[in-house]
Protein backbone atom coordinates (compact mmCIF):
# COMPACT_ATOMS: atom_id res chain seq x y z
CA UNK A 1 0.00 0.00 0.00
CA UNK A 2 1.61 3.31 -1.09
CA UNK A 3 0.35 7.05 -0.69
CA UNK A 4 -0.53 8.70 -3.69
CA UNK A 5 1.26 11.54 -3.20
CA UNK A 6 1.80 14.17 -0.64
CA UNK A 7 -1.12 16.15 0.45
CA UNK A 8 0.33 18.54 2.76
CA UNK A 9 3.06 19.91 4.86
CA UNK A 10 1.94 21.06 8.16
CA UNK A 11 4.22 24.63 9.24
CA UNK A 12 3.50 26.42 12.53
CA UNK A 13 3.35 29.68 12.83
CA UNK A 14 2.67 31.72 15.94
CA UNK A 15 0.36 34.29 13.77
CA UNK A 16 -1.61 33.19 10.97
CA UNK A 17 -2.33 36.48 9.50
CA UNK A 18 1.81 37.34 9.19
CA UNK A 19 2.57 34.24 8.01
CA UNK A 20 -0.74 34.10 5.27
CA UNK A 21 1.08 37.86 4.14
CA UNK A 22 4.21 36.23 3.38
CA UNK A 23 3.36 33.29 1.63
CA UNK A 24 0.93 35.89 -0.69
CA UNK A 25 3.03 38.73 -1.07
CA UNK A 26 6.47 36.69 -0.83
CA UNK A 27 5.65 33.42 -3.23
CA UNK A 28 2.57 34.53 -4.86
CA UNK A 29 0.16 31.80 -3.13
CA UNK A 30 -3.31 32.66 -2.69
CA UNK A 31 -4.96 31.42 0.79
CA UNK A 32 -8.19 29.80 -0.04
CA UNK A 33 -9.10 28.65 2.98
CA UNK A 34 -9.21 29.34 6.81
CA UNK A 35 -10.18 26.87 9.34
CA UNK A 36 -10.38 26.20 13.06
CA UNK A 37 -10.14 22.38 14.02
CA UNK A 38 -11.14 22.21 17.30
CA UNK A 39 -10.39 18.76 17.85
CA UNK A 40 -6.84 19.55 17.30
CA UNK A 41 -6.75 23.10 18.68
CA UNK A 42 -5.54 24.87 15.79
CA UNK A 43 -6.65 27.82 13.19
CA UNK A 44 -5.25 26.06 9.26
CA UNK A 45 -4.70 28.64 6.53
CA UNK A 46 -4.75 26.53 2.92
CA UNK A 47 -2.01 27.34 -0.50
CA UNK A 48 -2.53 25.28 -3.31
CA UNK A 49 0.82 24.12 -4.83
CA UNK A 50 0.53 21.72 -7.50
CA UNK A 51 -1.28 18.59 -5.89
CA UNK A 52 0.41 19.66 -2.83
CA UNK A 53 -1.05 21.82 -0.46
CA UNK A 54 0.78 23.89 2.38
CA UNK A 55 -1.00 24.38 5.92
CA UNK A 56 -0.28 26.54 8.41
CA UNK A 57 -1.06 25.98 11.96
CA UNK A 58 -1.40 28.68 14.69
CA UNK A 59 -2.57 26.79 17.95
CA UNK A 60 -5.66 28.09 19.82
CA UNK A 61 -4.35 26.77 23.07
CA UNK A 62 -1.42 26.64 25.09
CA UNK A 63 -1.87 23.37 25.93
CA UNK A 64 -2.54 21.81 22.10
CA UNK A 65 -0.09 19.90 20.21
CA UNK A 66 0.91 22.59 17.90
CA UNK A 67 1.27 25.40 21.25
CA UNK A 68 3.23 22.62 22.89
CA UNK A 69 5.58 22.40 19.73
CA UNK A 70 6.27 25.92 19.48
CA UNK A 71 6.70 26.72 23.08
CA UNK A 72 9.67 23.60 23.14
CA UNK A 73 10.89 23.61 19.35
CA UNK A 74 9.85 27.32 18.26
CA UNK A 75 7.93 27.83 14.77
CA UNK A 76 8.66 25.63 12.12
CA UNK A 77 7.99 22.70 9.95
CA UNK A 78 5.54 20.78 12.22
CA UNK A 79 4.67 17.36 10.30
CA UNK A 80 3.88 16.00 6.58
CA UNK A 81 1.11 14.38 5.71
CA UNK A 82 0.86 11.74 2.92
CA UNK A 83 -2.44 10.87 0.80
CA UNK A 84 -3.89 7.57 1.25
CA UNK A 85 -7.07 5.83 -0.25
CA UNK A 86 -7.70 4.21 2.88
CA UNK A 87 -6.23 5.87 6.10
CA UNK A 88 -7.67 3.35 8.53
CA UNK A 89 -5.99 0.49 6.29
CA UNK A 90 -2.74 2.12 5.80
CA UNK A 91 -2.61 2.89 10.11
CA UNK A 92 -3.42 -0.46 10.32
CA UNK A 93 -0.46 -1.61 7.98
CA UNK A 94 2.02 0.90 9.75
CA UNK A 95 1.29 -1.09 13.39
CA UNK A 96 1.17 -4.17 11.85
CA UNK A 97 5.10 -3.40 10.87
CA UNK A 98 6.01 -1.90 14.38
CA UNK A 99 5.05 1.45 14.20
CA UNK A 100 4.06 3.59 16.99
CA UNK A 101 0.59 5.37 16.06
CA UNK A 102 -0.91 8.40 17.73
CA UNK A 103 -4.32 7.23 16.38
CA UNK A 104 -5.59 3.97 16.03
CA UNK A 105 -8.68 4.88 13.99
CA UNK A 106 -8.91 7.61 11.81
CA UNK A 107 -10.29 11.00 13.18
CA UNK A 108 -12.07 14.06 11.49
CA UNK A 109 -9.71 16.84 10.37
CA UNK A 110 -9.41 19.75 8.54
CA UNK A 111 -11.21 20.10 5.08
CA UNK A 112 -13.95 17.24 5.97
CA UNK A 113 -10.86 14.62 5.60
CA UNK A 114 -9.84 11.73 8.00
CA UNK A 115 -6.89 12.21 9.98
CA UNK A 116 -4.58 9.48 11.98
CA UNK A 117 -1.08 10.26 13.44
CA UNK A 118 2.31 8.51 13.82
CA UNK A 119 4.58 8.98 16.61
CA UNK A 120 7.60 10.83 15.41
CA UNK A 121 9.61 8.89 17.53
CA UNK A 122 8.57 5.88 15.25
CA UNK A 123 9.24 8.02 12.02
CA UNK A 124 12.34 8.90 12.46
CA UNK A 125 12.23 12.34 14.08
CA UNK A 126 9.25 13.45 11.07
CA UNK A 127 5.79 13.89 12.90
CA UNK A 128 3.40 12.09 9.84
CA UNK A 129 0.06 12.10 8.93
CA UNK A 130 -2.16 9.98 6.64
CA UNK A 131 -5.18 11.67 5.44
CA UNK A 132 -7.74 10.75 2.73
CA UNK A 133 -11.18 10.66 2.27
CA UNK A 134 -12.22 7.69 4.12
N1 LIG B 1 7.76 16.70 15.12
C1 LIG B 1 8.80 16.00 15.62
N2 LIG B 1 8.93 15.71 16.94
C2 LIG B 1 7.96 16.17 17.75
C3 LIG B 1 6.84 16.89 17.29
C4 LIG B 1 6.77 17.16 15.90
N3 LIG B 1 5.76 17.84 15.39
N4 LIG B 1 6.04 17.20 18.34
C5 LIG B 1 6.63 16.68 19.43
N5 LIG B 1 7.78 16.07 19.07
C6 LIG B 1 8.73 15.39 19.97
C7 LIG B 1 9.13 16.30 21.11
O1 LIG B 1 10.20 17.15 20.75
C8 LIG B 1 9.52 15.31 22.19
O2 LIG B 1 10.81 14.81 21.95
P1 LIG B 1 11.88 14.72 23.14
O3 LIG B 1 11.25 13.78 24.14
O4 LIG B 1 13.09 14.16 22.48
O5 LIG B 1 12.02 16.11 23.66
C9 LIG B 1 8.53 14.17 21.97
O6 LIG B 1 8.08 14.29 20.60
C10 LIG B 1 7.34 14.24 22.90
O7 LIG B 1 6.82 15.55 22.78
P2 LIG B 1 5.99 16.33 23.90
O8 LIG B 1 6.23 17.80 23.75
O9 LIG B 1 6.19 15.70 25.23
O10 LIG B 1 4.55 16.21 23.42
P3 LIG B 1 3.54 15.06 23.57
O11 LIG B 1 4.17 13.72 23.75
O12 LIG B 1 2.53 15.52 24.53
O13 LIG B 1 2.92 15.13 22.10
C11 LIG B 1 2.75 14.31 19.90
C12 LIG B 1 3.69 14.89 20.94
C13 LIG B 1 3.50 14.24 18.57
C14 LIG B 1 2.30 12.93 20.37
C15 LIG B 1 1.50 15.29 19.77
O14 LIG B 1 1.95 16.55 19.35
C16 LIG B 1 0.43 14.77 18.84
O15 LIG B 1 -0.41 13.98 19.23
N6 LIG B 1 0.42 15.23 17.56
C17 LIG B 1 -0.57 14.79 16.59
C18 LIG B 1 -1.69 15.78 16.45
C19 LIG B 1 -1.23 17.11 15.90
O16 LIG B 1 -0.04 17.40 15.80
N7 LIG B 1 -2.20 17.97 15.51
C20 LIG B 1 -1.95 19.27 14.95
C21 LIG B 1 -2.15 19.29 13.44
C22 LIG B 1 -3.59 19.09 13.08
C23 LIG B 1 -3.94 19.19 11.62
O17 LIG B 1 -3.09 19.00 10.71
O18 LIG B 1 -5.13 19.43 11.34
Amino acid sequence: MKPTHIEHIGIAVNNLEQAIEYYEKILNLKCYAIEEVKDQKVKTAFFMIGQTKLELLESTDPDGPVGKFIEKRGAGVHHIAFAYDNVEEALTNAEKKGVRLIDKKPRNGAEGLKIGFLHPKSTFGVLTEFCGEK
